[in-house]
């Protein structure tokens, strides 16, 4: 014996970008998840990064995408992800559209119902509403998306009692259809059309990844280094300054090389190399200025740390 599997009911949810749509989908598949009832949900977006699905798939909801457009242009895609998520064999699939999208009655719902209505059952049309937009292209579309909805709902909706209007047979389908001007609505998707934007950083000429990565890397590695050494080094003669022949001197070169120990991530390991080439050029009077100076503090050291001779005895 075979088991007759339900078709799925398909919920389509309209309303702004950022109205609480996804939320919304959250809440209702814990719903329908104390009740037994499995979910899917396929989400919509003018660009194919989709985190909404992303989000969704971390929750446990078997959630797929049409990206690259809203439902009513891409309709075709949506069959496919609802095939892809029904494999699953959910009862109940959340299809969340694009926020700048609306006329979904005329793009979506009635061809759903018309050339789908074998496989899936079609729910109500939702829309999600939260602030309303004052600025005209916004507007514009948030009325549209209002007045063609069959159910209107805010963020402080019963998610029980809504979904089972969505789940009754009480509500009308997609009999609330709108004129739209497309002309007008392709201006006022365009002002939404900024929020989609991905960026991508070009070198000229190009350069590997390693070549990139690497010398960052031994630049941190040798700033790490080169610090380690010198705290360690003032460290230790701040601590020999106190039994040494002389504390001051001690003390003083001891805090400096400290200082310059902990300052090293800031000014780094290259700008020490660049000092170093600056002395080093200039027919190497700097280097050898550099060297006498180095030697005669290395020597004052020795001096300062050997150990004092032993008391005469009186
Ligand atoms: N406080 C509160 N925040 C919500 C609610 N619904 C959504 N949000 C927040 O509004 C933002 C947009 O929600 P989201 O579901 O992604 O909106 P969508 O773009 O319509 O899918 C997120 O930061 C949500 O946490 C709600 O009912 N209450
Ligand atoms: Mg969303």
């Amino acid at each position: 014996m075979t088991a007759t599997r339900m078709k799925p009911r398909v919920a389509v949810i309209g309303g702004f970008l950022g109205a609480g749509k996804t939320t919304l989908i959250l809440k209702a598949a814990r719903v329908l998840a104390e009740r037994g009832v499995r979910v899917a949900a396929v989400l919509n977006d003018q660009g194919d990064d989709l985190v909404d699905t992303e989000l969704l798939r971390r929750h446990g909801i078997a959630a797929d995408q049409v990206g690259g457009g809203c439902f009513c242009c891409r309709f075709p895609d949506l069959i496919d992800a609802l095939d892809r998520v029904s494999a699953d064999g959910p009862e109940v699939i959340f299809a969340e559209a694009v926020g700048s999208c609306t006329d979904l009655v005329a793009t979506t719902l009635r061809p759903l119902l018309r050339d789908h209505g074998e496989r899936f059952r079609i729910a109500p049309l939702t829309v999600l509403v939260h602030d309303t937009p004052n600025e005209p292209d916004l507007r514009f579309l948030f009325d549209h998306q209002v007045a063609e909805a069959d159910v209107v709902i805010d963020r402080g909706v019963d998610v029980a009692a809504w979904i089972d209007g969505l789940l009754g047979e009480g509500v009308a389908v997609g009999t609330r259809s709108i004129a739209v001007d497309y002309a007008r609505y392709a201006d006022a998707e365009a002002a939404l059309g900024w929020l989609n934007a991905r960026v991508t950083v070009r070198r000229r000429p190009a350069v590997s990844p390693a070549m990139v990565v690497g010398p960052l890397i031994e630049e941190l590695g040798a700033a790490t280094s080169a610090a380690g050494i010198r705290i360690v080094f003032g460290g230790m003669l701040l601590t020999a300054a106190q039994t040494s022949r002389a504390p001051n001197l001690l003390r003083a070169c001891g805090a400096i090389i400290l200082i310059a120990g902990l300052a090293t991530p800031w000014f780094g390991a290259e700008r020490a190399r660049e000092v170093l080439a600056a002395a080093g050029a200039a027919d190497g009077a700097g280097m050898r200025i550099a060297c006498t100076v180095a030697v005669a503090l290395g020597s004052s050291f020795v001096w300062a740390l050997s150990p004092r001779g032993a008391p005469r005895p009186r």
